[in-house]
């Protein structure tokens, strides 16, 4: 069933083309600097807050964090996970993802039979995602233990999609890791997108508008950015990102 976030999510794209979403690792910040980002994030127009990192293992931290958000923000909060740990009452959802190139079962479906009755007991809405890490994968391809997709091997992260598609989940991301280098290149993009029906969410090493412009253009319908708010002064960057994600086929 869809539940209220992602009928947001969903209206938001129909009416505005591509939606930016900030990315929050506890690992990185404090409550207090959390607050200040996604305060930021909110007066640009970012549509969603994620909180989440790969090595997230104080699920106290997390709900500090993500209390902190919640007080200042009105946009939704959505959990990323890495793990059970990544689970938080106090968001209002979880992208309940499944990383469909790990050669390791627990994170394919092991993690999730241990944090579905949580996720039911704390109310959160859980949004069905096939998660895919490419090109360098950086930290997410250790944790996870995935072989990451080559960049140019498009079709076989195409083949990952479908399966997503088939799986019946609704949203896929192609994650280039954290602080990636080169973020997911355009002809990627493009393939997944020619090829599926899904939501596709794109993030990892997206630093500049030029990027964000390019993975829009693509056809990436969500775009995340972490690293890069964490860096800056958040304004004048997140404004940045979030105008780019307007391109040509959208008023
Ligand atoms: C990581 O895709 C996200 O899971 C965001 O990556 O930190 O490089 O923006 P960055």
């Amino acid at each position: 069933m869809i539940g209220k976030v992602e009928e947001y999510l969903l209206e938001k794209i129909q009416k505005e083309g591509t939606l930016h979403m900030t990315l929050v690792d506890p690992e990185m910040t404090s409550p207090q600097s959390a607050a200040r980002i996604v305060q930021e994030a909110e007066s640009c127009q970012s549509a969603a807050i994620m909180v989440g990192g790969s090595t997230i293992v104080s699920t106290s931290r997390l709900d500090r964090i993500v209390k902190a958000i919640k007080r200042t923000v009105e946009i939704p909060v959505i959990l990323f996970p890495n793990n059970v740990t990544g689970i938080s009452r106090y968001a209002d959802a979880i992208w309940f993802m499944s990383l469909l190139n790990s050669t390791d079962p627990y994170f394919i479906i092991g993690a999730h039979v241990l944090g579905a009755p949580l996720i039911k007991r704390f109310n959160l809405e859980p949004i069905p995602l096939g998660y895919i890490i490419v090109g360098e994968g950086r930290v997410a391809s250790v944790v996870g233990r995935a072989i990451p997709i080559p960049y140019d091997k498009p079709e076989l992260t195409v083949a990952h999609a479908l399966v997503a598609e088939y799986f019946g989940m609704r949203f896929v991301y192609l994650e280039a890791g954290s602080g990636a280098k080169q973020p997911v290149p355009p002809e990627m993009i493009q393939s997944v997108k020619r090829v599926t029906n899904l939501r596709l969410v794109v993030g990892g090493g997206i630093k500049t508008g030029e990027q964000v412009k390019q993975a829009a253009t693509a056809g990436a319908d969500i775009i995340v950015t972490g690293t890069i708010v964490e860096e800056y002064t958040a304004t004048d960057k997140i404004r940045e990102l979030v105008k780019n994600t307007k391109h040509p086929n959208v008023e």
